[in-house]
């Protein structure tokens, strides 16, 4: 296996978790590369159940896992992570996490500031998951960061944190709140310091000497591609690049470095938070959809919306994230529809349309064309090859990779890391 870069297709939640850890097992290393701990990826590993919001999948079968520089990372729900993975006797150490030294860390007042403006924004709320992903990479981008590294001078922070906490003091005084209270940003800093220093390293050296040796590299995307900052349904999208390009920015391994693109789409569509869903179904066939799936947030607990399989979107998104072959998963939440449906198109104004227009008012307006298929009454949940689905799901299959230019490469029909099967 060369290295391979798996990236969410949809928007997120497309079980790239199962996924990861099912290629984790062939890789040497496995290293997030954007996000934070807005990700939420569910492992099934036997009996247990492993739930993920910030640590690389790898990390729970001790392949040794590294946060990129990409990655916004918050002190406490690192250590709160590696707590709780640690009472499910996964041991985590520096032998077997590292996390870049120049991560712009989440404080606390990125998180407030996340809350309240949802709160604030009525309808034009974004769903976000609160925990202050957004406000910590506007600081990233504007120059004001704390990052990793910054733990080990904390009493050099003078002025980088008299320019942090203007900008944030003149934002919090528009929500009545207090200026930030800097001793005991400081204090709190400095608790927690040692903690995160202990794993931090020049990730980017690690990487390219592993890279160096042959060893594999897997990149491990969070959220997917209709939520990327510049590709997706802006606004209603994460603060980072969620698309293949990022595991080279946000690790420091050149794009060469990068290998195959797997994109993890589910034979559905599903999505959390506001914003477009020209699929979304409000009806009998999306709770069904919604029941059978489980959908519901790895990290708020969210009800997730449903719809049928948009083949228009993850087109533009295999496009637009460079993927190079398709996971397709929980198709067996499928079993048993008497006629399944995929977008093949949209309607704007008159006009058909074979891309997502970028305005969001148009996004918010195109009527789906849809192609019916008889659906199969057969289960293919736990299915481990091809010669065991029915007919119908494989045409199924392969209707979507003709729609989406875009070979299937697995098939996933379980949470189950054995129940994969490889297309080619
Ligand atoms: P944010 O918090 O600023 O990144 O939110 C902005 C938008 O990005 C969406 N988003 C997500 N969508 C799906 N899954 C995500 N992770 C968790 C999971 C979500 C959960 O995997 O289950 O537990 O609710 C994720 N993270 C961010 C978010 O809904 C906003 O639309
Ligand atoms: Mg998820």
């Amino acid at each position: 296996m060369a290295n391979v870069a798996v990236i969410g297709a949809q928007w997120g939640d497309e079980g790239k978790g199962k996924i990861v850890d099912w290629l984790a097992e062939r890789a040497d290393m496995v290293v997030r590369f954007q996000g934070g701990h807005n990700a939420g990826h569910t492992l099934v590993v036997g009996e247990n159940v492993y739930k993920l919001s910030l640590l690389p999948s790898g990390i729970v079968r001790g392949t040794p896992s590294v946060i990129g520089n990409g990655v916004v990372l918050d002190p406490w729900a690192l250590k709160a992570e590696v707590e709780k993975l640690g009472a499910q006797g996964v041991a985590i150490s520096p032998e077997t996490l590292v996390v870049a030294d120049t991560c712009p860390l989440i404080l606390p007042f990125h998180r407030d500031l996340d809350g309240l403006r949802e709160d604030a924004s009525g309808a034009g709320k974004i769903g976000t998951t609160r925990r202050g992903i957004g406000p910590a990479y506007e600081d990233k981008v504007g120059r004001r960061a704390i990052r990793v590294c910054d733990l080990a001078h904390l009493d050099d922070l003078g002025p980088q944190l008299d320019r942090l906490t203007a900008h944030h003091d003149a934002l919090r005084a528009g929500f009545g709140e207090p200026p930030i209270d800097r001793e005991a940003l400081l204090a709190e800093l400095r608790d927690i310091a040692g903690f995160v220093l202990s794993f931090a390293q020049p990730a980017w050296r690690l990487l390219n000497e592993a890279r160096s040796r042959g060893r594999r590299i897997l990149f491990e995307g969070a959220q997917g591609v209709l939520l990327d900052i510049d590709h997706g349904t802006y606004p209603f999208v994460t603060s980072s690049n969620t698309v293949s390009g990022t595991a080279s920015a946000g690790t420091g391994i050149g794009p060469s470095g990068v290998g195959f693109v797997l994109g993890i789409a589910k034979a559905y569509t599903t999505r959390v938070g506001s914003g477009p869903f020209p699929t979304e179904l409000e009806d009998e066939t999306g709770t069904r959809l919604g029941e059978r799936g489980h959908e519901f947030g790895t990290v708020t607990g969210r009800k997730r919306r449903c719809g049928w399989f948009d083949a228009v979107l993850v087109r533009q998104s295999a496009a637009v994230g460079g993927i190079t072959g398709i996971a397709l998963t929980k198709i067996d939440v499928l079993d048993g529809f008497e006629e399944v449906k995929i977008c093949t198109g949209y309607r704007l104004r008159g006009e058909t349309l074979d891309y997502f227009p970028a305005h969001a008012a148009d996004q918010a307006l195109v009527e789906p064309v849809y192609e019916a298929m008889p659906g199969w009454s057969e289960s293919t949940a736990g299915a481990r090859s091809w010669a065991e689905l029915p007919a119908q799901a494989i045409k199924y299959v392969r209707r979507i990779e003709e729609l989406i230019r875009c070979p299937v490469a697995l098939l996933s029909t379980s949470p189950e890391r054995e129940d994969t099967i490889l297309v080619r």
